[in-house]
């Protein structure tokens, strides 16, 4: 099968080895400046730079075609795109697809609203890559990629709610509760894409502990588990020294969120990924 994956750059997988692989970018947007989410980009320079800027900063996702570039000549594309509820890059790789068959009527595309963002993206892509290699056919892919997003979730520690505030991504008084210093948000990707907030906790490691617990009441077992961060890789190695406490033979990875991750997550943000 002559096929590619296409994730936007929120997953924050620059690269996927062994399969056609594209990742579309997303944009970070400032009255001044443009910044696109691409391996060439510096993002802790960004992220520097935006929290000493005083005007107004949001985000823009790719538009159809950059999608359609990105699909090539692939006779089989699937697409993953950050949740549907809180960007409009899925409903941009929708219509691509339409676009796509349309003209050539012998290819087929797949687009999956993750609705999360981030390490489950990564976990998705992965899942599919192993599908293709395991020789299914396009619609066998389909139906059980699917069945296996009902098992991936999504965790977050947040040291800051601003950037989502500012946008409208979260509600003002929501980002006032985690504004105050020392207080982290944990949360999870809902089950319709939306940021659920569960609980504040003082400090990190208290972060970390009810990270490690709510994976565990999400089904958890020893699973795969990606963990992304906002410029803080001390705190994704801490929380997988946690993880691996409990559970020592689980096959995780770290990896930096790139420019859009980093901005919304901000300076020390956690997202896991984990199979439930
Ligand atoms: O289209 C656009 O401009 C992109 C908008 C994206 C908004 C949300 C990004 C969230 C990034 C924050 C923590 C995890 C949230 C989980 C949500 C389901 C990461």
């Amino acid at each position: 099968m002559n096929v590619k994956i296409v994730a936007d750059s929120s997953a924050n997988l620059p690269s996927l080895t062994g399969i056609a692989y594209a990742c579309v970018p997303l944009k970070i947007v400032t009255d001044e400046k443009e910044y696109v989410d691409d391996e060439a980009l510096d993002t802790v320079a960004m992220v520097s730079e935006l929290e000493a800027y005083k005007g107004r900063s949001g985000t823009a996702c790719p538009s159809v075609g950059d999608w359609l570039e990105a699909f090539g000549d692939a006779e089989y594309v699937f697409t993953v795109a950050i949740t549907s509820n809180l960007s409009g890059c899925h409903n941009a790789a929708v219509q691509a697809k339409n676009v796509y068959e349309e003209q050539y009527p012998n290819r087929r595309v797949c687009c999956l609203d993750s609705l999360s963002t981030g390490p489950e993206m990564v976990l998705i892509a992965e899942k599919l890559r192993e599908l293709i290699d395991a020789g299914l056919d396009f619609d066998a892919v389909q139906t059980q990629i699917r069945e296996y997003m009902k098992k991936t979730h999504l965790l977050f520690s947040l040291e800051s709610l601003n950037n989502l505030a500012r946008n409208g991504r979260v509600s003002k008084v929501a980002a006032k509760a985690a504004g105050i210093l020392g207080i982290r948000v944990v949360g999870k990707a809902s089950d319709v894409g939306t940021l659920q907030q569960m609980h504040k906790c003082r400090g990190e490691k208290k972060a970390m502990t009810t990270l490690v617990e709510e994976m565990k009441n999400h089904g958890f077992t020893g699973g795969k588990v990606r963990i992304a961060h906002g410029l803080n890789e001390k705190g994704a190695q801490a929380l997988l020294e946690l993880i691996r406490s409990e559970f020592p033979h689980v096959q995780a990875e770290i990896a930096p969120c790139g420019a859009l991750c980093c901005f919304y997550a901000e300076r020390g943000g956690l997202l896991i990924g984990f199979e439930g």
